[in-house]
């Protein structure tokens, strides 16, 4: 046998073992099913009894606008793990329906965090539509939409699960998570480069990473993935540092992604326009792109990045290109997948190992 042969043995031994079959998305018709009474449970809140008739209105038409499309990869994530990580014994159906629920609730979180994050990029498109920040009669008002849509949030899970004694653990770790993401949007906001500001001491892939893991890292994966151990029998005596730790590399693995197709996927593919280039964003691209400049190239990117002027963005794209951006990525993401399996691959649960598995096949 040839190297080759014993390497593609090997593999399909080890996929044998752990199969790759993308199960996650199977879920979704289920998942979908649940959405009109989680929209119900929200409206009878006693909060929203005797108010002005345009505030049901209102909220109907902000959640049904801000929550329509996007993959749903949060959400399903969380009745998916709780499938794998909860011994088969344990699982029943009711958990299972409030794992869809908590799901969905994400789903929320994250049309909040995606409204406000639209605002401070200037973004113009979102899931394939006008952001909601540009809708006629919102404009700024988008900030109190977003508190609006985390405090029916909060008031979902409230009158869903005020009862229960996961309640606390719940709300601690939305705030939790949501205390990362918003200290991982200002550092975000403030990492930017302007030509005023002419400073690009920032753009390091350490701070990147740093950004990437409070911004994205957090609410994305550690999120779900934490909201379905609370419905785990025995999750307390479960370890979880290196499932967190893992989750923290999905996190800068989905960032290094959005940023690639900030800039070569067209809108129509992923469904918002880009904006990093004009926004002067630390992004893995620029990143990248800094540590191959020569001096002249530094110069260019000094002068033209952070600028809405058309021409200046088609330059930096094209100084992109004189430094194969898109192949330094292709090879780095190959690489990071490849370590990040292996780690997965390692993790002493069969069933914490398909679940990462399969996050990172839908991170694909
Ligand atoms: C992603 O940042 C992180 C959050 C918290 C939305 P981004 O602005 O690059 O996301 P997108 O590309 O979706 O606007
Ligand atoms: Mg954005
Ligand atoms: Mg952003
Ligand atoms: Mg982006």
């Amino acid at each position: 046998l040839c190297l080759n042969q014993l390497r593609t043995l090997h593999r399909s031994a080890v996929a044998l073992s752990v199969p790759l079959t993308f199960n996650m998305y199977q879920n979704k018709r289920k998942f979908d099913e649940v959405l009109p009474e989680v929209m119900g449970t929200l409206m009878t809140s006693t909060k929203f009894k005797n108010q002005l008739p345009e505030v049901e209105t209102w909220i109907k038409k902000l959640l049904n606008y801000t929550m329509e499309g996007g993959k749903r990869g949060r959400g399903l994530a969380v009745p998916f793990a709780y499938q794998k990580l909860e011994d088969p014994e344990n699982i029943t159906e009711d958990k299972l329906h409030t794992a869809r629920f908590l799901g969905w609730s994400l789903e929320m979180l994250q049309a909040s965090i995606l409204a406000i994050d639209d605002v401070i990029d200037v973004s113009t498109t979102r899931r394939g539509k006008p952001c909601w920040y540009l809708q006629p009669d919102v404009g700024t008002s988008a900030i109190n939409d977003c508190f609006l849509i985390y405090h029916c949030l909060m008031e979902l899970i409230e009158i869903k699960f005020e009862k229960e004694p996961l309640y606390t653990d719940l709300v601690k770790l939305i705030n939790e998570v949501f205390m990362y993401t918003t200290i991982g949007q200002y550092l975000d906001h403030i990492s930017g480069y302007t030509k005023e500001r002419n400073n690009l001491d920032g753009f390091t892939m350490e701070r990147f990473n740093a950004v990437a893991v409070q911004k994205t890292g957090y609410y994305s994966f550690r999120l779900p993935l934490h909201a379905a151990l609370l419905l785990v029998k025995n999750r307390k005596e479960r370890d979880t540092t290196e499932l967190n730790s893992i989750c923290l590399d999905l996190g800068k693995l989905l960032q290094f992604q959005n940023d690639y197709k900030d800039i070569y996927w067209d809108a129509n593919r992923s469904g918002k326009a880009g904006t990093d280039i004009q926004e002067g964003k630390l992004t893995w691209i620029a990143v990248t792109a800094l540590e191959r400049c020569n001096e002249a190239q530094r110069a260019i990117f000094k002068e033209y990045y952070g600028s809405k002027d058309p021409e200046h963005v088609k330059r930096i794209k094209q100084l992109y290109d004189e430094l194969q951006i898109k192949e330094v990525y292709q090879e780095f993401k190959n690489s990071f997948y490849q370590s990040l399996e292996r780690r997965i691959r390692a993790l002493p649960r069969e069933g914490e190992t398909v679940f990462f598995l399969e996050i990172l096949e839908a991170c694909r």
